[in-house]
């Protein structure tokens, strides 16, 4: 440990800490653009490239980044010194010189880092000027969009993009003026294998990266008086939209939100959840399948992999050629929500599809890309017509001057707004698995669960295996969360599969969907997504019924149109193919 004083409080620190890591257990802050600590994710950048973070150290004729210097024995710091003050203004203000000034216009406008720093520091002028702005083309994919004039060189996405999600299509290229941070050659991200999680845009502390916003497509769906307009939300929603309008992170908004859709204008609301018991009614059936075939001493593709995940598809489809056999070919409870959407409640209705507009209300950015996928159209009529991530919905209800506090909750409607507790806790990593857990245990054994709470696959380590007693079987299961460590699972599997796991459960987002990089904004806060998860884990204990196959409207859709799970009409409706 080595003594340190900032202004003017002594304390101790782990040798090798940094002066910000000093100063945050002194609970002082020193402002950063760049630098970010997600170590509870396993992502730190620390590329000390904005200098925001510059502190005066006694003895030391320089300033010295705090991100970047290690505290010494006996080390005097001010933080807060006149010097330090103006030098960061300075700072601040080359930024905004080589920034474009449309904060109000901006997406990012009221959650960018830079417009807060250059307001906290009255900066009202710009006095540098020059002759030379970077430049760069506005570059749209179905679920990002790239504006890299306003790109700062954090390097935050490029770490996401590299450390968490192993991904790695972006890194800084070029010098000078145009030194951005790109895709290799300066490809458009659309021709990589980018998988459109958009945990890149989750981490951008400006409005360089975001979401690519449809809300003006729901807007002119609901003005139409010859759609029906249908909505789903997702699990991972409700135990985020508050905090958009200053609720405390994890607040359950359930009720809240059903009635401000109704308030917008939506004709049915209906809830992803019920559609989630339908995945887990085929996904389990098919996993039990598998199963009972490898009992049986067959050939058989495992451990099978969750498919509800859009960006681990998209990982899995662009990297894991020699995979490509094993992930459950059941569709995303998404998907599954258009498809019943637009076939069995359309007809319930009379509805011709293409007078039906399904909007998903979703955590997730990849969402947009899957919905867009040509295998969930029929003749070009897609069975999810928009998706608007958590923040889009945010702001369709400000800008309808709806607050959500002032609103009386309301219920879903009938029968694809009835959901299990399974359903629920599909929102968070291992959520899914332990949904499928209760349904294939209860059919697999005859036997009634006595505890429904599968704590061994509960967790936020990035990667975590665990066996689970099924009677006649143990099964080995792994849960990931972060692409990285899907990686690791996989690359197991190609070698043989030595720890014999059975079924794995990949989210490609930290935390799952509730990390999901359409929600509002965490700002480098973890504890917001674990706030998230803590809440639907208690939402879920209150709810009545908590297994996906006793779904009373599940039940129905089976016994009325679909037939079996796994039946013709269900492979035909709600399973799906992957290619390389
Ligand atoms: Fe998810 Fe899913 S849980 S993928 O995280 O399987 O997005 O919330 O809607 O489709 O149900 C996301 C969440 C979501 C699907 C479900
Ligand atoms: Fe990388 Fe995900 Fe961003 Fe694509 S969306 S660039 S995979 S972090």
């Amino acid at each position: 440990e080595v003594k340190i004083t900032i202004d003017g409080k002594e304390i101790n620190v782990p040798s090798g800490s940094t002066i910000l890591q000093g100063a945050e257990q002194l609970g002082i802050h020193i402002p950063t653009l760049c630098h970010l600590d997600l170590h509870d994710i396993k992502m730190v950048n620390q590329s000390a490239s904005c200098r925001v973070c510059v502190v005066e150290v006694e003895g030391r004729r320089n300033l010295v980044p705090a991100c970047a210097t290690t505290v010494t024995d006996g080390m005097v710091i001010k933080s807060n010194s006149i010097r330090v003050l103006n030098a960061r203004k300075t700072v601040v203000e080359l930024f905004i010189s080589d920034h474009p000034k449309e904060c109000l216009t901006c997406s990012k406008s009221g959650e960018c880092e830079l417009q807060d720093l250059a307001e906290k520091m009255g900066i009202r002028n710009i006095n540098i000027t020059g002759d030379a702005m970077s430049t760069y083309k506005k570059e749209f994919t179905t679920s990002i969009i790239r504006e890299m004039d306003k790109c700062i060189m954090c390097r935050r996405c490029e770490t996401m993009c590299n450390d968490v999600q192993s991904v790695g299509v972006l890194s800084g290229i070029n010098r000078g003026f145009d030194a951005v941070v790109a895709p290799a050659f300066d490809e458009p991200l659309e021709n990589t294998v980018c998988t459109h999680c958009g945990q890149c845009v989750a981490v951008c502390p400006v409005g360089a990266l975001s979401e690519n916003d449809n809300t003006w497509k729901v807007i002119e769906g609901l003005a139409d008086p010859d759609t029906t307009v249908v909505v789903q939300t997702a699990p991972a929603t409700r135990v985020a939209l508050g905090e958009a309008f200053g609720y405390e992170a994890g607040s359950v908004v359930t009720g809240e939100m059903v009635a401000a859709l109704r308030r917008l204008g939506f004709d049915y609301v209906f809830d992803t959840d019920f559609a989630a018991d339908l995945t887990i009614m085929e996904e389990g059936t098919e996993l039990l399948g598998r199963l009972e075939e490898y009992l049986n001493g067959k050939e058989v593709a495992l451990p099978i992999l969750t498919s509800c995940c859009p960006a681990w598809v998209n990982f899995i489809e662009s990297q894991y050629e020699e995979l490509i056999d094993i992930p459950s070919s059941a569709r995303s409870p998404q998907q599954m929500f258009g498809s019943i959407a637009k076939t069995y409640f359309a007809e319930k209705l009379n509805v011709p599809r293409e007078k039906m507009m399904v909007v998903s209300i979703m955590p997730c950015l990849a969402k947009k890309f899957e919905a867009s996928r040509d295998e969930f159209s029929v003749e070009g009529n897609p069975d999810v017509d928009v998706v608007l991530s958590t923040r889009e919905l945010a702001h369709l209800i400000k800008r309808a001057n709806i607050n959500i506090a002032e609103l009386e909750k309301e219920s879903y409607d009938n029968p694809l707004g009835i959901s299990t507790g399974a359903g629920l806790i599909f929102g968070v990593t291992g959520g899914v698995l332990e949904a499928a857990l209760r349904t294939a245990y209860e059919t697999k054994t005859g036997e009634t669960l006595e505890k429904l709470e599968f704590e061994q696959v509960r967790g936020f380590d990035g990667l975590r295996v665990a066996q689970v007693d099924m009677g006649e079987i143990t099964l080995n299961v792994g849960i990931a969360h972060g692409l990285s460590h899907a990686r690791k699972l996989l690359d197991e599997i190609k070698e043989g599969n030595p720890r014999n796991l059975h079924v794995i459960e990949v989210m490609a987002c930290p935390g799952g969907c509730i990390g999901g990089a359409g929600q509002p904004y965490h700002h480098g806060d973890v504890n917001i997504l674990k706030k998230r998860i803590a809440s639907i884990y208690s939402e879920e204990k209150n709810i009545t019924i908590r297994k996906s196959h006793e779904n009373p409207a599940v039940k129905e859709l089976y016994e009325t149109y679909l037939g079996k799970p796994m039946g013709e009409k269900a492979h035909h409706l709600l399973h799906t193919h992957y290619a390389f």
